[in-house]
């Protein structure tokens, strides 16, 4: 063991042969322990033999020590018990054990996404939260969804405090309620497919105090120029001419407009970075963007990272430029979206941001491009080391860790594998268009909704909740995404579907979600292609919500920067 005043370090043996029922035991592990600061501890542990992440650190930063940050001064204390090794973390002032895969009677754990099922932690006959990001449609119950968040807060009479384990790779997170004799246990267990186990403990001891542990956002990120009123968005506006039709009639019909949005529609085939010449016309959609600005109004577009393979300008600068991703005897991988055969750019190749950085600042140029205000980026799951020796528990049609995405055995450019990264995917999408947006417009924070984020996504992007239902109950669980991601995995500017993206809703439900709407951070309404129009004007009740709605979100609109701030 070798010990420092803020750390120390120790190598753990296997005692046996092993049982190995989750692939090979790994026989050395070395332990890390740092008090990094006087809220903050981090226990690492991981294979000696050293294959540790090539990741770079600009896409999940490594959380370094404080300089006051020792054994003396932390909240703190790290107990261990050397054979069979354990090992536990407690509150120093109040000696309550907070860790050690044990909880207290009927705990109150938040946390763990991306899920729809509760705000509260439920504690079952095991319980399984799965985090490996999927494109999710309809938000079913009990599976993983688009992103990732293994990170909870747990709340007890004696404070709260917070666990988070960083490590992007799929993993399930059993949360159990067992009978034993002596009454209730309630456990969590960690089951990882891959990296290390490396977990940060953050003393508290209020909620706030957690989430300001956890998150240090930069104010930038909240997007806050566009912390606007109500956006309006569908999935399948036919062409320039409907977009500003429902532009108008938002006006002729008082509810203020703020945002107007157009989905995949725009685009030529949908091939991303292309213009369906007929329908949505240059000229016209110049236009369209001139009446917003001149209004006052924004306009946003969706952009999605498959990108066709078929002759065009984005795919041959792409090839020319070697940035999308290969399986492994060279050729490109293949996926089929929207536009059909597509190819997926590596983000981690070298060329990949300033590929990127031109297909933004062409297609979205102010001169004579579509001079967007913000931009949306959805479909970033791409899911074999097919058959790992643990299977997570991926929703879906066939449960498998590659279905609907990118092949897990594909290497990135700097040589890591998708099974390792899948998770980061969408994170270091995001990353790419922050940094594109930024050059395009400098000095104006990029305001980016996205569906796949990975814990600290909030520093650069927001978040909205995903293809949802018109039902009462996706209205209801609603709400516990909004709490989710606002208070616990910190990507504040959040919202749902307003009305449900998919069905028809009631004109009572239209009503009700519009004015739970106002009153979160990210206000839109959108509805799927194959569902009928939903804006607010189309119905009187709905209209009238609408207004009365927005109205009180334009009186609360300081106090919701002020809280946003904070
Ligand atoms: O781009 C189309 C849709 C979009 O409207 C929705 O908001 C995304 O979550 N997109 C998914 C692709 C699949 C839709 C069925």
């Amino acid at each position: 063991m070798v010990e420092g005043p803020s750390s120390f370090q120790a190598e753990l043996h296997l005692n046996s042969s092993g049982c190995s029922v989750f692939g090979p035991d790994l026989p050395e592990l070395r332990l890390r322990v740092e008090f990094q600061t006087e809220s903050r501890l981090r226990v690492l542990i991981q294979d000696i033999r050293d294959k540790e992440y090539m990741l770079p650190d600009e896409v999940l930063p490594e959380p370094t020590s404080d300089p006051s940050g020792s054994r003396e001064s932390s909240l703190l204390s790290f107990g261990y018990t050397e054979s069979p090794f354990s090992f536990q973390v407690t509150r120093k002032d109040t000696g309550h054990v907070l860790f050690r895969s044990r909880l207290p009677s009927e705990p109150s754990l938040y946390g763990l996404g991306e899920h729809i099922d509760g705000f509260r932690l439920p504690f079952e006959d095991n319980y399984t939260r799965t985090m490996w990001n999927r494109d999710s449609d309809g938000v079913p119950y009990r599976e993983n969804l688009y992103g990732s968040h293994p990170v909870y807060f747990e709340q007890r009479p004696s404070g709260t405090h917070g666990v988070f384990l960083r490590n992007y790779n799929g993993a399930d997170i059993k949360l159990s309620k067992n009978s034993e004799s002596h009454g209730e246990e309630y456990s969590i267990e960690y089951l990882l497919i891959g990296g290390e186990l490396d977990l940060f403990f953050l003393a508290g001891p209020s909620p706030v105090d957690v989430s300001r542990q956890y998150a240090l956002i930069p104010f930038w990120s909240l997007g806050v120029n566009y912390l606007s009123n109500f956006h309006q968005c569908k999935f399948g506006y036919q062409d320039w001419f409907e977009v500003a039709e429902v532009v108008s009639n938002y006006s002729a019909s008082g509810i203020p407009l703020e945002t107007m949005w157009t989905d995949i529609d725009y685009m030529d085939h949908r091939r991303v970075f292309s213009l369906d010449q007929e329908r949505f016309p240059i000229e016209r959609m110049r236009n369209i963007v001139q009446h917003l600005h001149d209004h006052q109004q924004r306009y946003m577009l969706m952009v999605d990272p498959a990108v066709a393979d078929w002759p065009y300008p984005a795919f041959d600068r792409g090839v020319e430029m070697d940035v999308f991703l290969k399986i492994p005897n060279a050729e490109y991988f293949r996926g089929v979206v929207w536009p059909g055969v597509a190819v997926f750019p590596d983000w981690l190749h070298p060329n990949a941001s300033t590929y990127w950085d031109e297909q933004i600042k062409d297609a979205f140029n102010p001169q004579d491009g579509i001079d967007i205000d913000g931009i949306w980026i959805d479909m970033k799951e791409p899911e074999d080391l097919l058959e790992p020796p643990y299977s997570i528990h991926n929703g879906g049609l066939l449960g498998e860790i590659s279905d609907l995405t990118v092949p897990t055995n594909i290497v990135h450019a700097n040589g890591m594998r998708e099974y390792d990264i899948h998770n980061l995917y969408g994170s270091m999408m995001d990353m790419a268009t922050r940094q594109a947006m930024l050059k395009r417009r400098p000095g104006l924070k990029p305001f980016i909704i996205t569906r796949s984020t990975f814990a600290g996504a909030g520093r650069y992007v927001q978040k909205w909740l995903g293809d949802n239902a018109s039902r009462w109950d996706h209205y209801r669980s609603s709400i516990a995404g909004l709490l989710g991601f606002a208070s616990i995995f910190q990507i504040p500017m959040v919202g749902s579907d307003v009305c449900g993206f998919k069905l028809r809703p009631s004109d009572t439900l239209c009503a009700r979600w519009t004015a739970l709407g106002a009153l979160s951070p990210f206000f839109r309404n959108h509805a799927h292609d194959e569902a009928p129009p939903q804006e607010f004007y189309l119905r009187p009740l709905v209209a009238a919500a609408a207004r009365c709605a927005i109205d009180l979100r334009y009186r609360l609109l300081d106090y919701l920067y002020t809280a946003l701030q904070r």
